[in-house]
């Protein structure tokens, strides 16, 4: 049995607050970049909103793993830049091709795509800067795996991997296989990096990693069942991008193949057993138990 949330834990306050201190570490990471279209380009999508999942997820993790969050804070502003810079590249025409991320007209559609492409570049290179400069207190040797898991999940083995494969299979017949490979690389493995990343900053031995890489795989597919779910339910005002986009993209997903009952099923054993990895930790495990329930029952 999957363990339940303790009723004592007050998981809104728990949200806004961690997302209040992620807003302030974003707003603070960007320093004076040149030139000043390049820099108000960045901040546009990187300040734009949003849930902010992973850094809070990478906070928590390091928390789990006894450490202070506050040294995941770098890392966890490398995970939004990383997971930014990505949403900036796939709305461009070349890919998804979208008007709409996060309520507002796409960095391409304001700044052009040239920009976009670059923003999203220095956005993906300043991840890298936070962890290795600006984290203090961790050791060499857990900072350097830190970074080795960003550099896996930006490259072929994580979001560029899954995204060419996505690409590929527009407007093909796709199997429940492949669905799942692109969605383990494209949504899974960037937050699997959040947990893994903020645990080796908080101290995490191998057994806990492990656990935390098991409840990712569980989380991060769950995570896009429900996007693909929202995606047919939900309204692009709620949603703040373009609404019924797998349809007109002809993409598979899984209400597509599975139907819209059987994928929340399937989503909400996915988060059951990602709970279940959870539990020799008992209420250490409390935030990131009520972070996979809220990936259920998110509304947007
Ligand atoms: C990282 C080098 C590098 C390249 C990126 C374009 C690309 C390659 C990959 C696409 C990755 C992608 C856009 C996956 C979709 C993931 C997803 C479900 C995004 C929506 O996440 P939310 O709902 O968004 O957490 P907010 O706006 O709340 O942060």
């Amino acid at each position: 049995m999957a363990e339940a949330v303790s009723s004592s834990f007050d998981f809104p306050a728990y949200l806004a607050k961690s997302k209040k201190r992620v807003e302030q570490a974003l707003d603070e990471a960007l320093g004076p970049e040149r030139p000043e279209e390049l820099r108000d380009s960045m901040r546009y999508s990187l300040l734009a909103g949003g849930k902010r999942l992973r850094p809070i997820l990478c906070l928590s993790a390091c928390e789990m793993a006894g450490g202070d969050p506050e040294t995941a804070i770098p890392t966890a502003v490398a995970l939004e830049m990383i997971h930014t810079m990505s949403l900036i590249h796939d709305d461009l025409p070349a890919m998804d091709n979208d008007d709409l991320r996060r309520g507002r007209p796409t960095n391409h559609k304001v700044y052009g795509e040239a920009l976009a492409i670059l923003a999203g570049d220095a956005l993906l290179t300043r991840a890298f800067e936070m962890v290795s400069l600006r984290t203090e207190g961790v050791s060499p040797e857990r900072l350097l795996k830190v970074v080795a898991e960003l550099s896996l999940v930006s490259g072929a083995p994580g979001l560029v991997g899954g995204q060419v494969v996505d690409l590929t299979c527009e407007g093909k017949e796709v199997d429940l296989e492949t669905l799942e490979f692109i969605h383990l690389h494209k949504t899974g493995a960037l937050l699997k990096a959040c947990v893994t990343c903020g645990a080796l900053i908080g101290g995490a031995d191998n057994e806990l990693l492990n656990a935390l890489r098991t409840y990712a795989r569980g989380i991060g597919l769950a995570f896009q069942i429900i996007d693909d779910i929202l995606d047919v339910t939900a309204s692009s005002e709620v949603l703040g991008k373009t609404a019924g986009k797998d349809l007109i993209a002809d993409k598979t997903t899984y209400p597509k193949l599975l139907g819209l009952e059987e994928s929340r099923r399937r989503a909400n054993l996915l988060v059951a057993e990602a709970k279940t990895a959870l539990e020799p930790w008992k209420s250490k495990s409390t935030p990131l138990l009520a972070l996979a329930d809220y990936i259920t029952t998110r509304d947007r």
